[in-house]
């Protein structure tokens, strides 16, 4: 019998008896709905589907509409009255796939394409050839799943080094497959700025210019669009990050008016942290602020822009304060709600709602755990992502290749996976956190195969934080074999990842 292994952990799983469904030759995929939108959002997820189906297997896969085909196959509903999240039934007769919407839907796929042999995966690189010899058999199940948290974010830094569109892409179905639906772009920083903004044309001329492993690069408008859109077909929300009052060395080599003493600074292709930040009593700052902040959320069909604010070091509390109470303020205004990380809750006079991004220890040190307060008592809610045990760019225990290790030297698996994000920061409970998020800061990480390298597997185990709920039982000892199971899927997906020593792999 064929093992059930799904990453993350559904909220229930139940075995049915019987011999499960076999994806043949004449099998189809039917796209049902209420009404013709959700007929047609429906068949949007199944073309995904067959897309992902189609390679290895050789098969057709007609996506049909509801009532045109009688063809054993896979069924997918919209059903308005549905519970959140999704469900899952399959027995020989099929596979029924139901949920309130498309959303919903898309993270039920991801689950189904768990049940079939891991060489149904086509490599994302499209170099994959049909496979006649194996049987497409999914086990028979009935699984309700619904996630923990609506925020399931990775973070990928894309201004110390600078990734592609079709990087920036590959990663996106990357996280998606983990049914993460945030991707955080980390646009700006000291080395590199890599968003155009048009009434500050040098940001990306000078600022783009440059990044610490390789040249520079950044993303046009219609570059950026393209991102934005292809994640919306993965169900994943772009969160655009421009770090302000700090971090902004290429902001500051491009334009001379944002610097306290009026000269622009050199551009910077090291990875020193704080020792930048914008004059922010300066007019030309302040028009800089509301325009980037105008184009981005222009840019931005999302609920959220970030605007950074982590380790300003060389202004007073009392200047940094007000930066970000006014910076806040005029995110707010552009409609979008903003996200900062947790040093912005020192002011008390942030925009209500404004979300709090944790990245201290599993054990909050200093004023950490004040500052993240902070947020929930003006209305917000709260982003885990706890650096000793969720930054992706921490070295792993047996090999210090890739990576840094100041947040308290390497990560297992393990130790990414065996966190409670309700447990950090006392007040900030389950009601208070929007979300979980894995970041990846790039210093060391040229390529997307670095970066693969660093996220898989560790980032399946933030995953399964953000997405399965406290209820589920699971310990790191039930979760290693659906891991190593996880691992063969990457295998045939051509997706790197480090085997550490923890596990046995195959
Ligand atoms: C701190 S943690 C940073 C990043 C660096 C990282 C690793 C945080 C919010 N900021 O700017 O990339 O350390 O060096």
């Amino acid at each position: 019998m064929t093992t059930i292994a799904i990453v993350p952990a559904p909220t229930s799983l139940t075995e049915l008896p019987g011999d499960g469904f076999t994806l043949a030759a004449g099998s189809a995929i039917v796209a049902a709905g209420d009404t013709a939108e959700q007929g047609a959002d429906a068949a949007a997820v199944g073309e995904y589907l067959a897309e992902l189906l189609r390679p290895r297997t050789g098969f057709e896969l007609p996506v049909n509409p509801a009532g045109t085909d009688a063809a054993a196959g896979i069924r997918l509903v919209i059903d308005p009255t549905a519970a959140p999240g999704y469900s899952l039934h399959v027995d020989s007769d099929g596979v029924a796939l139901a949920a309130a919407s498309a959303e919903g839907l898309f993270l039920g796929v991801q689950t189904l394409r768990q049940l079939f042999p891991a060489q149904i995966e086509a490599a994302l690189d499209g170099s994959s050839s049909v496979a006649d010899d194996v049987a497409w058999v999914a086990p028979a199940v009935q699984i309700e799943d619904a996630p923990r948290f609506a925020y399931r974010g990775a973070m990928l830094d894309v201004a110390r080094n600078f990734y592609s569109v079709a990087e920036v892409k590959r990663y996106i179905d990357d996280i998606a497959l983990l049914k993460l639906n945030v991707l955080h772009l980390h646009l700006t920083d000291d080395q590199g700025w890599r968003l155009q903004i048009d009434s500050w044309p040098r940001l990306t001329e000078i600022g783009g210019s440059t990044s610490v492993l390789g040249g520079g690069g950044f993303y046009t408008k219609a570059d950026y669009t393209e991102i934005v859109d292809y994640a919306a077909s993965r169900v994943v929300t772009i969160v655009p990050e421009i770090d302000l009052p700090g971090h902004t060395n290429a902001a500051l080599a491009s334009y001379p008016e944002l610097n306290i003493g009026g000269v622009a600074t050199e551009t910077y292709r090291g990875t020193e942290v704080g020792m930048s930040n914008v004059d922010t009593t300066a007019e030309a700052t302040w028009r800089f602020v509301e325009d980037v902040v105008r184009e981005l959320a222009e840019l931005t069909p999302g609920p959220y822009i970030h605007l950074g604010g982590d380790e300003s070091l060389k202004l007073s509390a009392a200047d940094f304060s007000a930066f970000v109470a006014r910076a806040s303020a005029i995110g707010a205004a552009s409609g979008k709600t903003v996200i900062g990380w947790h040093e912005m809750g020192q002011s008390s006079e942030l925009a209500p709602g404004t979300v709090g991004q944790y990245w201290d220890f599993v054990t909050p040190r200093a004023d950490a755990a004040p500052h993240t307060l902070s947020f929930v008592e003006q209305g917000g809610r709260v982003i885990m992502s706890p650096a000793d045990v969720a930054y992706l760019d921490m070295h792993y225990p047996d090999t210090d290749r890739l990576g840094q290790d100041w947040a308290d030297g390497p990560t297992s698996i393990e130790e990414a996976y065996s966190w409670d994000p309700a447990a950090i920061v006392p007040g900030v409970d389950e009601a208070a956190l929007l979300g979980v998020e894995a970041p990846l800061w790039t210093e060391t990480l040229d390529s997307i195969a670095d970066v693969e390298f660093m996220v898989f597997p560790r980032l399946a185990s933030v995953a399964e934080i953000a997405w399965s709920k406290p209820g589920t039982e699971r310990s790191f000892a039930e979760f290693s074999p659906r891991l190593l199971a996880f691992a063969e899927r990457l295998d045939a997906l051509g997706i790197g990842y480090h085997r550490t020593p923890e596990l046995d792999w195959r």
